[in-house]
Protein backbone atom coordinates (compact mmCIF):
# COMPACT_ATOMS: atom_id res chain seq x y z
CA UNK A 1 0.00 0.00 0.00
CA UNK A 2 1.58 3.30 -0.24
CA UNK A 3 2.72 5.58 2.30
CA UNK A 4 1.90 8.99 1.13
CA UNK A 5 -0.90 9.90 -1.24
CA UNK A 6 -0.84 13.76 -3.14
CA UNK A 7 -4.33 15.18 -3.32
CA UNK A 8 -4.94 17.29 -6.12
CA UNK A 9 -8.13 19.33 -4.94
CA UNK A 10 -9.33 21.99 -2.83
CA UNK A 11 -12.65 21.91 -0.48
CA UNK A 12 -14.73 19.03 0.70
CA UNK A 13 -13.60 16.48 -1.74
CA UNK A 14 -9.99 16.99 -0.72
CA UNK A 15 -10.82 16.52 2.95
CA UNK A 16 -12.84 13.42 2.03
CA UNK A 17 -10.29 11.59 0.47
CA UNK A 18 -7.60 12.81 3.08
CA UNK A 19 -10.48 10.83 5.82
CA UNK A 20 -9.71 7.99 3.66
CA UNK A 21 -5.95 8.35 4.01
CA UNK A 22 -5.68 8.42 7.52
CA UNK A 23 -7.66 5.47 8.55
CA UNK A 24 -5.28 3.45 5.82
CA UNK A 25 -2.38 5.14 7.42
CA UNK A 26 -1.64 6.92 4.63
CA UNK A 27 0.06 9.83 4.58
CA UNK A 28 -1.73 13.20 3.05
CA UNK A 29 0.40 15.79 0.70
CA UNK A 30 -2.11 18.98 0.27
CA UNK A 31 -2.32 21.54 -2.57
CA UNK A 32 -3.31 25.02 -2.28
CA UNK A 33 -3.78 28.02 -4.61
CA UNK A 34 -2.70 31.43 -3.03
CA UNK A 35 -6.18 31.91 -1.74
CA UNK A 36 -6.51 28.71 -0.29
CA UNK A 37 -3.68 28.80 2.33
CA UNK A 38 -6.19 28.55 5.21
CA UNK A 39 -8.66 26.42 3.91
CA UNK A 40 -10.14 23.51 5.14
CA UNK A 41 -7.83 20.80 3.30
CA UNK A 42 -4.38 22.18 3.81
CA UNK A 43 -5.22 22.04 7.97
CA UNK A 44 -6.65 18.65 7.56
CA UNK A 45 -3.28 17.22 5.91
CA UNK A 46 0.16 16.19 6.92
CA UNK A 47 1.64 18.37 4.24
CA UNK A 48 1.47 21.09 2.16
CA UNK A 49 2.74 22.99 -0.96
CA UNK A 50 1.31 25.95 -2.91
CA UNK A 51 0.50 25.50 -6.49
CA UNK A 52 0.08 29.00 -7.85
CA UNK A 53 -2.58 32.02 -8.15
CA UNK A 54 -6.29 31.89 -7.00
CA UNK A 55 -7.24 30.53 -10.67
CA UNK A 56 -7.47 27.14 -10.99
CA UNK A 57 -6.34 27.35 -14.67
CA UNK A 58 -2.95 29.02 -12.88
CA UNK A 59 -2.77 26.51 -10.05
CA UNK A 60 -4.82 23.01 -9.48
CA UNK A 61 -4.91 22.25 -13.62
CA UNK A 62 -1.04 22.88 -13.80
CA UNK A 63 -0.18 19.19 -13.85
CA UNK A 64 3.19 19.20 -14.39
CA UNK A 65 3.54 21.24 -11.17
CA UNK A 66 1.03 18.87 -8.91
CA UNK A 67 3.18 15.61 -10.49
CA UNK A 68 6.40 17.77 -9.76
CA UNK A 69 5.29 18.80 -5.82
CA UNK A 70 3.98 14.86 -5.63
CA UNK A 71 7.49 13.65 -6.78
CA UNK A 72 9.48 16.11 -4.15
CA UNK A 73 7.47 15.41 -1.21
CA UNK A 74 7.60 11.53 -2.05
CA UNK A 75 3.94 11.15 -2.81
CA UNK A 76 3.56 7.43 -4.81
CA UNK A 77 0.34 8.21 -5.86
CA UNK A 78 -2.01 11.32 -6.84
CA UNK A 79 -5.63 10.80 -6.04
CA UNK A 80 -7.37 14.22 -8.04
CA UNK A 81 -11.14 14.21 -6.67
CA UNK A 82 -13.20 15.24 -8.83
CA UNK A 83 -13.45 18.56 -11.46
CA UNK A 84 -10.11 20.21 -12.03
CA UNK A 85 -7.73 17.02 -13.53
CA UNK A 86 -10.43 14.23 -12.93
CA UNK A 87 -10.86 13.70 -15.83
CA UNK A 88 -7.90 14.82 -18.19
CA UNK A 89 -6.54 11.42 -19.70
CA UNK A 90 -3.26 13.93 -20.46
CA UNK A 91 -2.72 14.25 -16.52
CA UNK A 92 -3.39 10.54 -16.45
CA UNK A 93 -0.94 9.52 -18.92
CA UNK A 94 1.40 12.26 -17.47
CA UNK A 95 1.50 11.05 -13.65
CA UNK A 96 2.12 7.25 -15.74
CA UNK A 97 5.40 8.72 -17.53
CA UNK A 98 6.46 10.08 -14.47
CA UNK A 99 6.41 6.85 -12.14
CA UNK A 100 3.18 8.40 -10.21
CA UNK A 101 0.04 6.09 -9.70
CA UNK A 102 -2.90 7.86 -10.77
CA UNK A 103 -6.31 6.91 -8.86
CA UNK A 104 -8.49 6.47 -11.56
CA UNK A 105 -8.36 4.84 -14.99
CA UNK A 106 -6.03 4.98 -17.87
CA UNK A 107 -5.58 8.06 -19.62
CA UNK A 108 -7.18 6.09 -22.75
CA UNK A 109 -9.87 4.86 -20.77
CA UNK A 110 -10.84 8.36 -19.71
CA UNK A 111 -10.66 9.72 -23.53
CA UNK A 112 -12.34 6.93 -25.00
CA UNK A 113 -15.71 8.14 -22.57
CA UNK A 114 -14.63 11.63 -22.88
CA UNK A 115 -15.70 11.11 -26.44
CA UNK A 116 -19.44 10.63 -26.83
CA UNK A 117 -19.36 9.58 -30.28
CA UNK A 118 -16.40 6.52 -29.50
CA UNK A 119 -18.32 5.99 -25.87
CA UNK A 120 -21.35 5.02 -27.90
CA UNK A 121 -20.22 3.14 -30.72
CA UNK A 122 -18.20 1.04 -27.49
CA UNK A 123 -21.54 0.40 -25.71
CA UNK A 124 -23.03 -0.31 -28.41
CA UNK A 125 -20.82 -3.29 -29.36
CA UNK A 126 -21.17 -4.16 -25.55
CA UNK A 127 -24.85 -4.95 -25.64
CA UNK A 128 -25.44 -1.64 -23.55
CA UNK A 129 -29.05 0.34 -24.78
CA UNK A 130 -27.90 3.87 -25.66
CA UNK A 131 -29.99 6.11 -26.72
CA UNK A 132 -31.56 5.70 -30.48
CA UNK A 133 -29.54 7.72 -32.63
CA UNK A 134 -26.25 7.89 -34.17
CA UNK A 135 -23.02 6.25 -33.73
CA UNK A 136 -20.87 8.83 -36.09
CA UNK A 137 -19.67 11.83 -36.51
CA UNK A 138 -22.02 13.21 -38.98
CA UNK A 139 -21.57 16.41 -41.76
CA UNK A 140 -24.71 19.01 -41.63
CA UNK A 141 -26.09 17.54 -44.53
CA UNK A 142 -26.01 13.98 -42.96
CA UNK A 143 -27.94 15.23 -39.86
CA UNK A 144 -30.83 17.13 -41.91
CA UNK A 145 -31.12 13.63 -43.63
CA UNK A 146 -31.05 11.65 -40.24
CA UNK A 147 -33.83 13.95 -38.88
CA UNK A 148 -35.68 13.98 -41.96
CA UNK A 149 -35.92 10.30 -41.97
CA UNK A 150 -36.45 10.09 -37.81
CA UNK A 151 -38.54 13.13 -37.43
CA UNK A 152 -38.30 15.79 -34.63
CA UNK A 153 -37.66 16.05 -31.46
CA UNK A 154 -34.45 15.63 -31.48
CA UNK A 155 -31.54 16.18 -29.47
CA UNK A 156 -28.32 17.54 -31.48
CA UNK A 157 -25.15 17.22 -29.09
CA UNK A 158 -21.28 17.95 -29.48
CA UNK A 159 -19.23 14.44 -28.67
CA UNK A 160 -16.63 16.60 -26.90
CA UNK A 161 -19.55 17.55 -24.70
CA UNK A 162 -21.11 16.20 -21.56
CA UNK A 163 -23.09 17.32 -18.65
CA UNK A 164 -25.30 19.14 -20.80
CA UNK A 165 -22.51 21.28 -22.56
CA UNK A 166 -22.90 21.72 -26.13
CA UNK A 167 -26.72 20.44 -26.73
CA UNK A 168 -29.60 21.81 -29.06
CA UNK A 169 -32.98 20.47 -28.78
CA UNK A 170 -34.71 20.62 -31.81
CA UNK A 171 -38.18 20.24 -31.71
CA UNK A 172 -39.35 21.75 -35.04
CA UNK A 173 -37.82 20.72 -38.42
CA UNK A 174 -37.67 24.21 -39.12
CA UNK A 175 -35.11 24.99 -36.14
CA UNK A 176 -32.92 22.77 -37.60
CA UNK A 177 -30.32 24.61 -39.89
CA UNK A 178 -29.46 27.08 -36.78
CA UNK A 179 -29.16 24.77 -34.11
CA UNK A 180 -26.91 22.67 -36.06
CA UNK A 181 -25.04 25.72 -36.70
CA UNK A 182 -24.81 26.96 -33.29
CA UNK A 183 -23.89 23.71 -31.87
CA UNK A 184 -21.15 23.35 -34.43
CA UNK A 185 -19.72 26.89 -33.73
CA UNK A 186 -20.25 26.46 -29.80
CA UNK A 187 -18.49 22.79 -29.68
CA UNK A 188 -15.70 24.34 -31.72
CA UNK A 189 -14.99 27.56 -29.52
CA UNK A 190 -15.51 25.45 -26.31
CA UNK A 191 -14.04 21.89 -27.18
CA UNK A 192 -11.93 22.51 -30.03
CA UNK A 193 -13.68 19.66 -31.60
CA UNK A 194 -16.99 20.86 -33.36
CA UNK A 195 -17.60 17.01 -34.03
CA UNK A 196 -21.73 16.67 -33.77
CA UNK A 197 -23.89 13.78 -33.57
CA UNK A 198 -28.10 13.26 -33.03
CA UNK A 199 -30.20 11.18 -30.47
CA UNK A 200 -33.77 11.19 -30.34
CA UNK A 201 -35.37 13.23 -27.60
CA UNK A 202 -36.85 11.42 -24.72
CA UNK A 203 -39.20 12.83 -22.85
CA UNK A 204 -39.72 13.60 -18.97
CA UNK A 205 -36.47 11.69 -19.06
CA UNK A 206 -35.24 10.59 -15.13
CA UNK A 207 -31.42 10.98 -14.56
CA UNK A 208 -30.43 7.61 -12.70
CA UNK A 209 -26.75 6.69 -12.47
CA UNK A 210 -24.93 3.69 -11.36
CA UNK A 211 -21.62 3.40 -9.46
CA UNK A 212 -19.31 0.79 -9.87
CA UNK A 213 -16.01 -0.24 -8.53
CA UNK A 214 -13.59 -1.86 -10.58
CA UNK A 215 -10.06 -3.64 -10.11
CA UNK A 216 -6.82 -4.73 -12.17
CA UNK A 217 -8.13 -8.36 -11.95
CA UNK A 218 -11.03 -8.07 -14.14
CA UNK A 219 -13.58 -7.92 -11.35
CA UNK A 220 -16.28 -5.53 -11.35
CA UNK A 221 -19.80 -4.76 -9.24
CA UNK A 222 -21.56 -1.89 -9.52
CA UNK A 223 -22.95 -0.44 -5.95
CA UNK A 224 -26.87 0.15 -7.37
CA UNK A 225 -28.44 3.40 -8.57
CA UNK A 226 -28.71 7.22 -7.59
CA UNK A 227 -31.46 9.09 -8.63
CA UNK A 228 -30.01 12.51 -9.69
CA UNK A 229 -33.22 14.30 -11.54
CA UNK A 230 -33.83 16.82 -9.59
CA UNK A 231 -31.27 19.22 -11.41
CA UNK A 232 -31.34 23.18 -12.08
CA UNK A 233 -29.50 24.13 -15.56
CA UNK A 234 -27.54 20.86 -15.19
CA UNK A 235 -26.40 22.00 -11.84
CA UNK A 236 -27.68 18.75 -9.22
CA UNK A 237 -29.39 19.96 -6.03
CA UNK A 238 -30.38 16.63 -4.37
CA UNK A 239 -29.76 13.05 -5.00
CA UNK A 240 -30.95 10.23 -3.40
CA UNK A 241 -30.28 6.41 -3.18
CA UNK A 242 -31.47 3.64 -4.07
CA UNK A 243 -33.70 5.64 -6.69
CA UNK A 244 -38.03 5.95 -6.79
CA UNK A 245 -39.79 3.60 -9.01
CA UNK A 246 -37.14 1.74 -9.46
CA UNK A 247 -37.91 -2.58 -9.34
CA UNK A 248 -35.28 -4.64 -8.35
CA UNK A 249 -35.66 -6.22 -11.92
CA UNK A 250 -34.55 -3.01 -13.29
CA UNK A 251 -31.99 -2.26 -11.11
CA UNK A 252 -30.61 -5.68 -11.82
CA UNK A 253 -30.55 -4.77 -15.64
CA UNK A 254 -29.20 -1.47 -15.36
CA UNK A 255 -26.44 -2.86 -12.41
CA UNK A 256 -25.34 -5.27 -15.14
CA UNK A 257 -25.20 -2.96 -18.25
CA UNK A 258 -23.19 -0.68 -16.01
CA UNK A 259 -21.00 -3.73 -15.00
CA UNK A 260 -20.53 -4.16 -18.81
CA UNK A 261 -19.81 -1.22 -19.74
CA UNK A 262 -16.81 -1.22 -17.45
CA UNK A 263 -15.54 -4.22 -18.46
CA UNK A 264 -15.32 -2.89 -22.02
CA UNK A 265 -13.47 -0.28 -21.52
CA UNK A 266 -10.88 -2.27 -18.78
CA UNK A 267 -12.11 0.13 -16.78
CA UNK A 268 -10.29 0.18 -12.98
CA UNK A 269 -11.48 2.45 -10.31
CA UNK A 270 -14.86 3.86 -9.23
CA UNK A 271 -17.03 5.11 -12.17
CA UNK A 272 -20.41 6.09 -12.82
CA UNK A 273 -22.57 5.25 -15.53
CA UNK A 274 -25.48 7.67 -16.35
CA UNK A 275 -28.43 6.52 -18.06
CA UNK A 276 -32.03 8.22 -18.90
CA UNK A 277 -34.97 6.74 -17.90
CA UNK A 278 -37.82 7.24 -20.04
CA UNK A 279 -41.34 7.38 -18.17
CA UNK A 280 -41.97 3.12 -19.61
CA UNK A 281 -38.94 2.34 -17.41
CA UNK A 282 -36.81 1.81 -20.86
CA UNK A 283 -33.21 2.73 -19.83
CA UNK A 284 -30.90 4.37 -22.09
CA UNK A 285 -26.89 4.56 -21.71
CA UNK A 286 -25.70 8.97 -21.32
CA UNK A 287 -22.46 9.11 -20.45
CA UNK A 288 -19.65 7.75 -18.10
CA UNK A 289 -18.03 9.98 -15.55
CA UNK A 290 -14.60 8.55 -15.08
CA UNK A 291 -14.10 10.03 -11.51
CA UNK A 292 -15.40 10.19 -7.71
CA UNK A 293 -18.69 12.04 -7.75
CA UNK A 294 -19.47 14.73 -5.37
CA UNK A 295 -22.76 12.38 -4.92
CA UNK A 296 -20.68 9.33 -4.00
CA UNK A 297 -21.55 9.03 -0.29
CA UNK A 298 -25.40 8.38 -0.50
CA UNK A 299 -24.05 5.33 -1.89
CA UNK A 300 -21.77 4.35 0.61
CA UNK A 301 -24.96 5.28 3.08
CA UNK A 302 -26.51 2.80 1.93
CA UNK A 303 -24.45 -0.06 1.40
CA UNK A 304 -21.66 0.34 4.10
CA UNK A 305 -18.71 0.57 1.76
CA UNK A 306 -16.02 3.50 1.47
CA UNK A 307 -15.39 4.28 -1.87
CA UNK A 308 -12.67 6.36 -1.39
CA UNK A 309 -10.74 3.37 0.08
CA UNK A 310 -11.44 1.13 -2.61
CA UNK A 311 -10.36 3.19 -5.19
CA UNK A 312 -7.41 3.68 -3.35
CA UNK A 313 -6.88 -0.48 -2.88
CA UNK A 314 -7.29 -1.30 -6.65
CA UNK A 315 -5.14 1.83 -7.76
CA UNK A 316 -2.38 -0.01 -5.37
CA UNK A 317 -3.25 -3.16 -7.34
CA UNK A 318 -5.09 -5.03 -4.62
CA UNK A 319 -8.63 -7.01 -5.49
CA UNK A 320 -12.03 -5.45 -4.50
CA UNK A 321 -12.64 -6.95 -1.19
CA UNK A 322 -15.98 -8.12 -2.00
CA UNK A 323 -17.96 -9.45 -4.88
CA UNK A 324 -21.88 -8.32 -5.98
CA UNK A 325 -23.81 -11.06 -3.83
CA UNK A 326 -21.97 -9.82 -0.99
CA UNK A 327 -23.51 -5.87 -1.36
CA UNK A 328 -27.29 -5.31 -0.58
CA UNK A 329 -29.07 -1.93 -0.60
CA UNK A 330 -29.82 -0.63 3.43
CA UNK A 331 -32.36 2.06 3.97
CA UNK A 332 -32.12 5.42 2.11
CA UNK A 333 -29.67 8.27 1.62
CA UNK A 334 -30.40 12.01 0.46
CA UNK A 335 -27.66 14.69 0.05
CA UNK A 336 -28.55 18.52 -0.18
CA UNK A 337 -25.99 20.45 -1.83
CA UNK A 338 -25.44 23.58 -0.20
CA UNK A 339 -24.18 25.89 -2.45
CA UNK A 340 -22.50 29.86 -1.27
CA UNK A 341 -26.17 30.81 -3.73
CA UNK A 342 -28.88 33.25 -3.29
CA UNK A 343 -31.86 31.37 -3.92
CA UNK A 344 -33.76 34.89 -4.22
CA UNK A 345 -32.02 36.17 -6.00
CA UNK A 346 -31.55 33.68 -8.98
CA UNK A 347 -28.65 31.74 -7.35
CA UNK A 348 -26.09 34.95 -8.31
CA UNK A 349 -23.05 33.32 -5.83
CA UNK A 350 -22.62 34.55 -2.42
CA UNK A 351 -18.77 34.82 -1.85
CA UNK A 352 -17.43 36.27 1.45
CA UNK A 353 -16.23 35.13 5.06
CA UNK A 354 -18.56 32.54 6.82
CA UNK A 355 -19.21 33.92 10.15
CA UNK A 356 -21.07 31.61 12.03
CA UNK A 357 -21.13 27.93 10.58
CA UNK A 358 -22.78 25.48 12.59
CA UNK A 359 -23.67 22.53 10.85
CA UNK A 360 -26.09 19.78 11.62
CA UNK A 361 -25.69 17.08 13.96
CA UNK A 362 -27.46 13.58 15.33
CA UNK A 363 -28.75 10.63 14.05
CA UNK A 364 -28.67 9.34 10.69
CA UNK A 365 -26.17 12.66 9.52
CA UNK A 366 -23.55 13.18 7.59
CA UNK A 367 -21.92 16.37 6.65
CA UNK A 368 -18.95 16.97 4.00
CA UNK A 369 -17.66 20.04 3.70
CA UNK A 370 -14.46 22.00 2.96
CA UNK A 371 -15.06 25.49 4.96
CA UNK A 372 -15.19 25.85 8.68
CA UNK A 373 -16.52 29.16 10.61
CA UNK A 374 -14.17 31.86 9.44
CA UNK A 375 -13.28 30.59 6.62
CA UNK A 376 -13.66 32.31 3.21
CA UNK A 377 -16.21 31.53 0.08
CA UNK A 378 -14.23 32.89 -2.97
CA UNK A 379 -15.36 33.31 -6.21
CA UNK A 380 -12.57 31.27 -7.78
CA UNK A 381 -14.08 28.02 -7.34
CA UNK A 382 -17.26 25.49 -6.72
CA UNK A 383 -20.15 27.91 -4.53
CA UNK A 384 -20.40 24.27 -2.90
CA UNK A 385 -19.68 24.33 0.97
CA UNK A 386 -21.22 21.60 2.12
CA UNK A 387 -23.13 18.60 1.49
CA UNK A 388 -25.66 17.68 3.67
CA UNK A 389 -26.41 13.78 3.84
CA UNK A 390 -28.98 12.19 5.41
CA UNK A 391 -30.16 8.55 6.04
CA UNK A 392 -33.27 6.75 7.44
CA UNK A 393 -34.31 3.36 7.59
CA UNK A 394 -36.98 4.07 5.25
CA UNK A 395 -37.13 7.19 2.51
CA UNK A 396 -40.07 8.69 4.67
CA UNK A 397 -37.70 8.57 7.87
CA UNK A 398 -34.29 9.94 5.79
CA UNK A 399 -36.73 13.34 4.69
CA UNK A 400 -37.30 13.45 8.46
CA UNK A 401 -34.08 14.00 9.09
CA UNK A 402 -33.47 16.21 5.72
CA UNK A 403 -35.83 18.58 7.34
CA UNK A 404 -34.74 18.14 10.73
CA UNK A 405 -30.86 18.83 9.46
CA UNK A 406 -31.95 21.94 7.02
CA UNK A 407 -33.65 23.39 9.92
CA UNK A 408 -30.60 23.08 12.58
CA UNK A 409 -28.33 23.83 9.67
CA UNK A 410 -26.74 27.75 10.09
CA UNK A 411 -24.47 29.33 7.97
CA UNK A 412 -24.31 33.44 8.55
CA UNK A 413 -22.32 35.95 6.52
CA UNK A 414 -22.94 34.60 3.11
CA UNK A 415 -26.36 33.28 1.53
CA UNK A 416 -26.94 29.42 0.98
CA UNK A 417 -29.33 27.54 -0.83
CA UNK A 418 -30.59 25.56 2.58
CA UNK A 419 -33.92 27.91 2.21
CA UNK A 420 -34.57 26.39 -1.57
CA UNK A 421 -33.85 22.67 -0.16
CA UNK A 422 -36.66 23.52 2.80
CA UNK A 423 -39.12 24.97 0.22
CA UNK A 424 -38.07 21.56 -1.69
CA UNK A 425 -38.44 19.04 0.15
CA UNK A 426 -41.93 19.91 1.08
CA UNK A 427 -43.07 19.54 -2.48
CA UNK A 428 -46.23 17.25 -2.74
CA UNK A 429 -43.52 15.58 -5.31
CA UNK A 430 -41.25 15.42 -3.98
CA UNK A 431 -42.41 13.71 -0.46
CA UNK A 432 -44.85 11.41 -3.21
CA UNK A 433 -41.21 10.46 -5.19
CA UNK A 434 -42.85 11.37 -8.23
CA UNK A 435 -40.83 13.85 -10.03
CA UNK A 436 -38.17 13.54 -13.70
CA UNK A 437 -35.43 15.87 -14.62
CA UNK A 438 -38.31 18.67 -15.39
CA UNK A 439 -39.38 19.25 -11.87
CA UNK A 440 -37.56 22.61 -10.63
CA UNK A 441 -38.96 24.21 -13.79
CA UNK A 442 -42.23 22.85 -13.66
CA UNK A 443 -42.73 23.02 -9.72
CA UNK A 444 -40.36 25.05 -8.48
CA UNK A 445 -40.37 28.14 -10.94
CA UNK A 446 -37.00 26.88 -12.09
CA UNK A 447 -36.04 28.26 -8.72
CA UNK A 448 -37.52 31.73 -9.04
CA UNK A 449 -36.47 34.19 -11.63
CA UNK A 450 -34.68 31.02 -13.57
CA UNK A 451 -35.43 30.77 -17.15
CA UNK A 452 -38.57 29.79 -18.44
CA UNK A 453 -38.53 26.16 -20.50
CA UNK A 454 -36.21 26.69 -23.03
CA UNK A 455 -36.02 30.15 -23.51
CA UNK A 456 -32.61 31.67 -23.46
CA UNK A 457 -29.79 30.38 -25.83
CA UNK A 458 -26.89 29.71 -24.01
CA UNK A 459 -24.75 32.35 -25.00
CA UNK A 460 -27.82 34.59 -22.77
CA UNK A 461 -27.21 32.10 -20.37
CA UNK A 462 -23.41 32.89 -20.33
CA UNK A 463 -23.76 36.31 -20.33
CA UNK A 464 -26.25 36.45 -17.16
CA UNK A 465 -23.09 33.89 -15.52
CA UNK A 466 -20.89 36.67 -16.04
CA UNK A 467 -23.30 39.47 -14.83
CA UNK A 468 -24.06 37.64 -11.92
CA UNK A 469 -20.54 37.06 -10.98
CA UNK A 470 -19.73 40.77 -10.95
CA UNK A 471 -22.39 41.52 -9.18
CA UNK A 472 -21.59 38.82 -6.40
CA UNK A 473 -17.90 40.58 -6.67
CA UNK A 474 -18.94 43.87 -6.05
CA UNK A 475 -21.46 43.15 -3.06
CA UNK A 476 -18.49 40.87 -1.57
CA UNK A 477 -16.17 43.81 -2.00
CA UNK A 478 -19.00 46.15 -0.44
CA UNK A 479 -19.95 43.90 2.27
CA UNK A 480 -15.65 43.88 3.13
CA UNK A 481 -15.37 47.44 3.63
CA UNK A 482 -18.73 47.17 5.91
CA UNK A 483 -16.86 45.28 7.48
CA UNK A 484 -13.61 47.19 8.05
CA UNK A 485 -15.82 50.07 8.89
CA UNK A 486 -17.37 48.14 11.81
CA UNK A 487 -14.60 46.53 12.58
CA UNK A 488 -12.90 50.46 13.10
CA UNK A 489 -15.59 51.01 15.51
CA UNK A 490 -17.09 53.54 13.07
CA UNK A 491 -21.04 52.18 12.55
CA UNK A 492 -21.67 51.46 9.40
CA UNK A 493 -24.93 51.48 7.90
CA UNK A 494 -25.54 47.89 8.86
CA UNK A 495 -22.35 47.47 10.37
CA UNK A 496 -24.11 44.98 12.76
CA UNK A 497 -21.77 42.23 14.74
CA UNK A 498 -23.00 39.03 12.69
CA UNK A 499 -22.93 37.04 16.82
CA UNK A 500 -24.77 39.62 18.40
CA UNK A 501 -28.19 37.36 15.71
CA UNK A 502 -26.57 34.37 17.43
CA UNK A 503 -29.00 32.66 19.53
CA UNK A 504 -32.26 34.69 19.42
CA UNK A 505 -34.84 33.12 18.87
CA UNK A 506 -35.80 31.02 15.71
CA UNK A 507 -38.19 32.58 14.47
CA UNK A 508 -38.29 30.75 10.19
CA UNK A 509 -39.56 27.00 9.92
CA UNK A 510 -39.36 26.28 13.20
CA UNK A 511 -35.42 26.13 12.66
CA UNK A 512 -32.37 27.68 14.32
CA UNK A 513 -30.86 30.87 13.23
C1 LIG B 1 -30.90 14.15 -23.25
C2 LIG B 1 -32.21 14.45 -22.80
C3 LIG B 1 -33.26 13.97 -23.53
N1 LIG B 1 -33.04 13.24 -24.65
N2 LIG B 1 -30.74 13.42 -24.37
C4 LIG B 1 -28.51 16.77 -20.09
C5 LIG B 1 -27.17 16.50 -19.49
C6 LIG B 1 -26.49 15.60 -20.44
N3 LIG B 1 -25.69 14.64 -19.76
C7 LIG B 1 -27.57 14.97 -21.21
N4 LIG B 1 -28.79 15.67 -20.93
C8 LIG B 1 -29.94 15.31 -21.50
N5 LIG B 1 -29.82 14.55 -22.60
C9 LIG B 1 -31.79 12.99 -25.04
N6 LIG B 1 -31.60 12.28 -26.15
C10 LIG B 1 -32.34 15.22 -21.65
C11 LIG B 1 -31.21 15.67 -21.00
C12 LIG B 1 -31.46 16.49 -19.84
C13 LIG B 1 -31.09 16.07 -18.57
C14 LIG B 1 -30.47 14.87 -18.35
C15 LIG B 1 -30.11 14.47 -17.08
C16 LIG B 1 -30.41 15.29 -16.01
C17 LIG B 1 -31.02 16.50 -16.19
C18 LIG B 1 -31.36 16.91 -17.47
C19 LIG B 1 -31.99 18.13 -17.64
C20 LIG B 1 -32.32 18.53 -18.89
C21 LIG B 1 -32.05 17.73 -20.01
Amino acid sequence: MFQKVLIANRGEIAVRVMRACREMGIKTVAVYSDVDRDALHVRFADEAYPCGPPPARESYLIGERIVEIARRAGAEAIHPGYGFLAERGEFADLCERAGVVFIGPRGDVMRSMGDKVTARQTMERAGVPIVPGTTERLSDEAIERWVTDVGPPVMIKASAGGGGKGMRLVRDRKELASAIARARSEAKSSFGDDSLYVEKFVEEPRHIEIQILADAHGNAVHLFERECSIQRRHQKVIEEAPGNRISAELRARMGEAAVAAARAVGYVGAGTCEFLVDARNHFYFLEMNTRIQVEHAITEMITGIDIVKVMIRVAAGERLPFAQRDLAINGHAIEARIYAEDPDNNFVPSPGEIAVYRPAAGPGIRIDSGVYQGARVTVFYDPMVAKLVTWGRDRAEAIERLRRALSEFVVKGIKTSIPFHQKLVDHPRFLEGHYDTGFIEQHMGGGKGARVRGAKPDADVAEARRVAFMMAAIAAYRRDKQRAVAASGVPGPRGQDPWKAFGRRAQMRGGLR
